[in-house]
């Protein structure tokens, strides 16, 4: 099945109203590369001008609670962030894993809230450096999956990435081998637990994804794009990104 390529940024606690002007010539280079799917997740705050400047771009969230609504202070909704002109969401992240303490179970629990307000959803798993170390990688990942794919998961609304946090903002990536055999193990527990479903849902590779590295990832077996976080927040960094998956 061919599946089309995927570049999303995610600004992460970076950015203001300012470096929205950087989004001028990412749209501009999305519409130059037609065959990939491009997407950015920015600061909650940052949704609603972000959406309202280049409205032909895929803005998204970087995260929502899993509940509607209700008595959860300093938390956004995903019928929020919709409203707002979010498309999509990412759950998951390492960092909310690490900083908030997220587990497997919320990130299924948000994919699911996300879907049901019409939200796409990157869904992240990764293992940590000790993780990789004790030769644990594959198995982290497995679980991470098995707990976080909601049942009616498919490629027309959730998107996998594998992110090893060891990887994230460091400058270090696995070598390809490695990216290539925990996406086909990835897909591998997505066909067990979704069926023919999983052959349609992409897995991007994220953790210091950079112009000078993105073509030979991208070219690697089953990576069906990135998301990229430091070099997303300029336009000079985040367009040869796009330029190598096309
Ligand atoms: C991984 C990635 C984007 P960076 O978190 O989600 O960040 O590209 O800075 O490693």
């Amino acid at each position: 099945m061919t599946r089309r390529k995927m570049v999303a940024g995610n600004w992460k606690m970076n950015g203001n109203l300012a470096l929205l002007a950087e989004l001028d010539a990412i749209a501009a280079a999305a519409a130059a590369h037609p065959g990939v799917d491009v997407a950015m997740a920015v600061p909650a705050t940052l949704i609603a001008p972000a959406a309202h400047r280049v409205p032909g771009l895929l803005i998204g969230a970087e995260d929502v609670h899993e509940a509607d609504s209700g008595a959860h202070t300093g938390c956004v909704s995903a019928a929020m962030v919709r409203e707002a002109g979010a498309r999509f969401t990412i759950v998951g992240h390492s960092e909310r894993r690490h900083d908030q303490h997220e587990t497997s179970q919320d990130a299924w629990a948000k994919a699911a809230a996300a879907h049901r307000h019409g939200l796409s959803v990157i869904l992240c798993c990764g293992e940590t450096g000790a993780e990789r170390d004790a030769g644990r990688a594959e198995r982290v990942v497995q679980a991470q999956i098995e707990k976080s794919l909601p049942e009616n998961a498919s490629g027309d609304w959730l998107t996998l990435a594998y992110e090893p946090r060891w990887a994230i903002g460091t400058g270090r990536t696995p070598t390809l081998e490695d990216i290539a055999a925990i996406h086909a193990i990835a897909r591998a527990k997505m066909r067990q637990l979704i069926g023919e479903a999983a052959d349609g849902v992409r897995i991007l590779y994220g953790g210091s994804v950079t112009g000078e590295n993105a073509r030979p990832i991208l070219a690697t077996p089953d990576v069906d794009g990135a998301l990229v976080g430091g070099a997303s927040l300029t336009a000079a960094k985040f367009v040869p990104i796009i330029a190598a998956a096309d």
